[in-house]
């Protein structure tokens, strides 16, 4: 059991009687390659999870369109509000003759009706009064690979890119389908094949040819392709001097490429793009602003129903402004001038992806122009593929994190999906944590965050608990104890993870370079990239103040916030050190010190990670070796790392607050001088060996 088949396994049920009763044989109507492959789904889900024979007296399964499958169209069914990618899975026909019925008003619809249904049975829910019917919340659910031509990955460290651009046109790698059919599975539309930190080289024709070969495999499973677009590219591959928006041969020249584009990808995406951001070139060079740039490429796009996400990860150190509040100083200032089929894609929170933030101020600022939601999948600094943390809790936060810019309920969620200001087009993205690991996202537990992506992409409303819940059947069977455990380890983690790592509203201290261990002392270098710059510690307290008395990064929020977190007696504790610089005897909820609070956090951090290896532990035979080992080891490497995070940022912070560990607290084991000495951890891809 090496992971391949990740959610996708349908092993036979332990008990399929029942099941076998009410399902029977398939009458499907098939007239493309998206349809064939619903069928082809089918079977493969029913024969693995049922056995092979099924009982021709057993109600039939209706599958198709009205338009593709006569006894559908005969039902007479009202579809009229599954637009495009709904599905509705249901018992239909009468007592005498019962049926179930898969359909939609798209090939499309259908193939993700069978996946639902499918899980429906693999997660072993009940067969009586039947009725899924769903259609996706976000119009663009797109995967975000940060993945180079040479195939390194930026931040991933789950092995080399899986687009094997030396071999493509001429090698479609079989796994190229699995990739598709696993995303289809969960929802996934679309996907970047390119690195945010972009090379032109991908706009040539000979790495369009090879584009358009993805394009073709994925296009069955409704998955469209984009990539994304270095700003320079008229100059690095075009001839010309400048890459200036406004200059007529800059313009030719995009449009010329991106009609040349489509001639290769009829229903290619769109662009997505870093620009002007931590050295990539873009509009500013030129003395022009993110809204000429973005127009540019919108402009060329619009006739082929091409989009631009242009990405909101701004930040200078030269404006002196404090980097959580430049994002929204740039864009807020150009809501308005933005074409319609531009979308401003912003991460969850203003810094960075940290392993808590509170949601980026942005979503709810600009009512002109629509945002795409950016999500980490890959761990960057949330244990980096080897640590288990389940991220839908995070991705939770993020999305019913209430703006209340339109009044309470202005969660971010419907800022994104457009119901806030009433904009047709929205987008969410979630960065890969996909490489060509066997398992194909290194710890087999990492699946569970791109699966539950594309689930809350899907439908944010979903809750963490349900979807870890489908995860772990898919992944692991229904026998009860083994999922109840599963669970809970997941449901678990990411607190764990805050904990160990950055708890309190502390953020940014991880170590340089690679951003997976800790390095609270590193203060060289670019000032914003330092950690000194985000917990400011001193011999009084610690944290970063952005209230009035600070960079009031406050006041970018609505009213009903900054009454809330303005006092650090009222703000959620969880924020309390990213809005507040805090005396180390503050009086916390619980009657700690803030000093004494912040170690027993650390402690519990690491306490939960030992927690979750005795859990882990309780299933071994219950579990096939292979995956038991894999997990179990790098729990132990976890626990072992927690522990590293919890003692070099005490060494680290004792230096300041001078005060007792208090009780139930392991004080460090080596003086601070060890822990820095010690590089925890070195990728290969780190993004500086790659620019
Ligand atoms: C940072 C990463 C860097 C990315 C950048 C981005 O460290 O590798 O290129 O974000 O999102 O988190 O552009």
């Amino acid at each position: 059991e090496d992971g391949y088949r990740l959610w996708l396994r349908y092993e036979p049920l332990e008990d399929a009687a029942d099941y076998l009763r009410q399902i029977g044989d398939t009458e499907a109507g098939e007239t493309n390659e998206t349809s064939a492959l619903a069928v082809e789904e089918l079977k493969l889900g029913l024969d693995g999870l049922l056995g092979t024979s099924r009982s021709s007296k057993a109600p039939k399964i209706l599958l198709g369109t009205p338009e593709s499958n006569k006894a559908i169209a005969k039902l007479d069914l009202d579809l009229s509000d599954l637009g495009e990618e709904g599905f509705w899975v249901a018992a239909a026909g009468t007592k005498k003759k019962k049926q179930i019925v898969i359909t939609a008003n798209t090939d499309q619809g259908v193939l993700y009706g069978v996946f639902a249904f499918l899980r429906h049975l693999q997660t072993e829910q009940d067969l009586d009064g039947l009725n899924l019917k769903s259609t996706p919340r976000i119009e663009h659910r797109l995967l975000n690979h940060w993945d180079n031509l040479t195939r390194t990955v930026e931040r991933t460290m789950a092995g080399a890119s899986i687009f094997n651009w030396f071999d493509l046109p001429y090698y479609v790698e079989p796994y190229y389908h699995d990739y598709a059919r696993a995303c289809a599975s969960i929802g996934i539309n679309g996907t970047v094949l390119t690195n945010v930190n972009s090379n032109a080289t991908i706009l040539r024709p000979q790495y369009l040819e090879k584009v358009a070969a993805l394009a073709d495999t994925f296009r069955p499973y409704g998955i469209k392709v984009y990539l994304t677009a270095r700003f320079s590219a008229p100059i690095e591959i075009g001839g010309l001097e400048t890459a200036d928006p406004l200059e007529p041969e800059v313009i030719k020249w995009w449009t010329d490429k991106i009609n040349e584009i489509y001639e290769y990808v009829p229903d290619f995406g769109g662009f997505l793009v870093k620009a002007n951001s931590e050295g990539q070139p873009g509009p500013q060079s030129y003395h022009r602003d993110h809204a000429d740039g973005a127009n540019l490429l919108a402009r060329a796009l619009a006739p082929h129903q091409g989009i631009v996400m242009w990405r909101a990860f701004v930040y200078e150190f030269e404006t002196q402004e404090d980097r959580h509040k430049q994002a929204y100083t740039e864009f807020t200032g150009l809501d308005g001038k933005f074409e319609p089929n531009v979308l401003i894609q912003t991460k969850n929170g203003a810094i960075d992806f940290m392993p808590r933030e509170p949601f980026h101020p942005l979503f709810g600022s600009t009512p002109e122009t629509p945002l795409a939601l950016e999500l980490q999948i890959a761990q960057e600094y949330t244990g980096g593929d080897i640590h288990m943390v389940y991220l839908a809790p995070m991705w939770k936060e993020a999305l019913s994190a209430d703006t209340y810019v339109e009044g309470v309920g202005s969660t971010v969620a419907k800022v994104i999906d457009g119901s806030v200001y009433g904009h047709e087009t929205s987008a969410i993205a979630g960065v890969a944590n996909i490489g060509n690991a066997r398992n194909w996202t290194g710890h087999p537990m990492a699946a569970a965050n791109w699966y539950a992506f594309g689930r809350l992409a899907w439908d944010y409303d979903l809750s963490s608990e349900q979807i870890a819940d489908e995860w772990t059947r898919m992944t692991f069977g229904n026998e009860s104890s083994t999922v109840e455990t599963i669970e809970s380890m997941l449901l678990a983690s990411y607190e764990n993870m805050v904990s160990y790592s950055m708890p309190l509203g502390l953020h940014h201290i991880m170590y340089p370079g690679h951003h997976y261990g800790p390095g609270p002392w590193h203060d060289e270098g670019r000032p914003d990239w330092t950690s000194i710059y985000y917990h400011q510690a001193n011999e009084d307290g610690i944290g970063f103040d952005r209230t009035e008395t600070g960079s009031d990064a406050l006041s970018q929020y609505a009213p009903e916030i900054i009454e809330q977190w303005g006092s650090p007696k009222t703000i959620p504790e969880k924020f309390l050190l990213w809005f507040h610089h805090v005396d180390w005897d503050f009086e916390m909820k619980s009657g700690n010190t803030l000093w004494q609070e912040i170690c027993l956090t650390y402690q519990e951090g690491v306490d939960g990670v030992s927690e979750m290896i005795g859990q882990w532990e309780s299933l071994e035979g219950r579990i096939d070796e292979q995956r038991y080992a894999r997990v179990s080891a790098l729990l132990h490497r976890q626990l072992q790392d927690a522990k590293f995070y919890k003692d070099a940022c005490l060494a680290y912070f004792h230096t300041f607050a001078q005060r007792p560990y208090p009780e139930g607290v392991e004080a460090p084991e080596y003086d601070l001088e060890h822990y820095k000495s010690f590089e925890l951890y070195h990728v290969p891809g780190d993004p500086g060996e790659q620019w």
